[in-house]
């Protein structure tokens, strides 16, 4: 019988929940036809045309190393790289396929090159690996064009060895694993219908990897992803249970509770256009000030940020999610200590914005101007030590108009008579308690 040790968890945890913010690197053959990461299904790419890819794959400017400082400078504390995506192509030097970055006119162990660069910016390091696997030929395709996993049609899927399969794919896990230093966060994706848990010896899997391992924060995909939370949530671990849950391009609306209303950790992972690979017409980027406010819903909610960039085929990130980026490294400057290490606020969120915690620290988000001085709703007067910009240090005095006297209860922060806020994006008060 497993059994959770929840000191144990909790210890692993400690960094994860205290970083809140890191990049997703969705990168791969797919940056060349530049169409987003899942064309060799969603186009029923036979083998031979994607095979054209990888004979010319030889990113001329791949430089993990300008990567991880974009990521520190935006902020982020942790950086996820796709060592292998769905397509079935390998960044690393698996011994077990061909398919690899070591066999293209590139020539390199892109995954060594890049745990190494991120350590250096002073990151934790974390890399995805997807359980399906496109190119493997034990690997069953689906066959109804309806399937939202479809993949080619034209490739039956009779004399499929799925054991066999389920050999590779734990080998090349124990590669990872054994190769690659220490791993902070390892990222499987994903499970659908049948395909879950045990189906992937999941069990078997968990083990390896936590022997190999052991500080390893992994997801909750190798027994869910969307629909259901994992079995942790379920208050019934399994030994294949996820550290964390992992909801998809969606904010949780009310964060996400056990079965038994205890918190869960959990990560958003958001695109910053609408595709996790790179794609050369889709330049439909979410704005920095909306990034900026999604990162504080989450923090305020009790959860994780993974924003994904997709670098293009010469290994750049592409310039909108820089621009963007730079932004909220400018805005994190200021404001990180209304991220990091902080969660949920335990006070309603106010009209205007939201608010995050850590101690006797909470930290009300403005992202809209109020119509004079700023109510507190939450803070009791009791137990107010102080209000600050939190970008400048300045300090902001309670209001004493006539106009709030009629609301005893409520703090109003008096910003002055000027409305306009000074960071349009999110000006952060920091609220020190007794
Ligand atoms: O790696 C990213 C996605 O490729 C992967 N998870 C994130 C982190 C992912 N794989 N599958 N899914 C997400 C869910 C499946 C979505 C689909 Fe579709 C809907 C597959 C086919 C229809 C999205 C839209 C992908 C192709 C078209």
């Amino acid at each position: 019988m497993y059994k959770f040790d929840k000191a144990e968890y909790e210890k692993r945890m400690e960094w994860y929940k205290e970083a809140r913010f890191g990049m997703f690197i969705h990168w791969g053959l797919y940056a060349i036809p530049a169409r987003g990461e899942w064309i060799r299904s969603t186009e029923e790419m036979p083998k031979e045309e994607y095979m054209k890819y990888f004979e010319e794959f030889d990113p001329a400017s791949y430089d993990p190393g300008a990567w991880a400082k974009t990521a520190r400078e935006a902020g982020m504390k942790y950086v996820v790289l796709t060592a292998k995506h769905h397509d079935g192509f390998c960044l690393y030097d698996s011994q077990y396929t061909d398919f690899k970055s070591t066999n293209t006119p590139c020539g390199r162990d892109l995954v060594a090159e890049f745990v190494e660069a991120v350590r250096a910016e002073g990151l934790k390091v974390g890399l995805y690996f997807t359980l399906l696997d496109w190119y493997h030929d034990d690997y069953p395709h689906f066959g109804d064009k309806n399937h939202p996993m479809r993949n080619n049609r034209q490739y039956p899927n009779e004399h499929r060895d799925f054991d066999n399969y389920l050999t590779y794919m734990h080998n090349q896990v124990r590669e990872i694993c054994t190769n690659y230093g220490k791993l902070d966060v390892l990222w499987f994706d994903f499970s659908y219908d049948d395909m879950r848990g045990e189906k992937w010896k999941a069990a078997e899997l968990m083990d390896m990897v936590r022997k190999l391992q052991p500080d390893v924060i992994i997801d909750n995909r190798l027994e869910a992803s969307g629909e259901g939370f994992g079995s942790l949530a379920a208050g019934d671990p399994t030994p294949y249970h996820g550290d964390f849950v992992s909801p998809e391009q969606i904010i949780p609306p009310n964060g996400l509770q056990d079965v038994n209303g205890n918190d869960l950790v959990w990560e958003a992972c958001v695109t910053m256009n609408g595709n996790w690979g790179y794609h050369a017409t889709d330049h439909y980027f979410k704005p920095a000030s909306m990034l900026i406010r999604k990162l504080v819903e989450c923090v305020s909610k009790g959860g994780n940020l993974l924003l994904n960039v997709g670098p293009d085929a010469n290994g750049n990130i592409p310039q909108e999610s820089l621009t963007a980026l730079s932004v909220m490294g400018a805005w994190m400057k200021q404001n990180g200590k209304s991220i990091y290490g902080c969660g949920k606020g335990d006070i309603p969120k106010p009209d205007y914005g939201r608010v995050t915690k850590s101690g006797r620290h909470v930290y009300f988000h403005l992202f809209e101007n109020t119509i004079g001085p700023v109510p507190l709703i939450g803070i009791r007067k009791e137990e107010l030590k102080g209000i600050r910009y939190l970008a400048t240090g300045a300090e902001v005095p309670v209001s004493t108009s006539w106009v709030h006297s009629d609301y005893p209860d409520i703090v109003f922060a008096d910003l002055g008579p000027d409305p306009i806020l000074p960071d349009e994006n999110d000006t952060v008060l920091e609220v020190i308690l007794k």
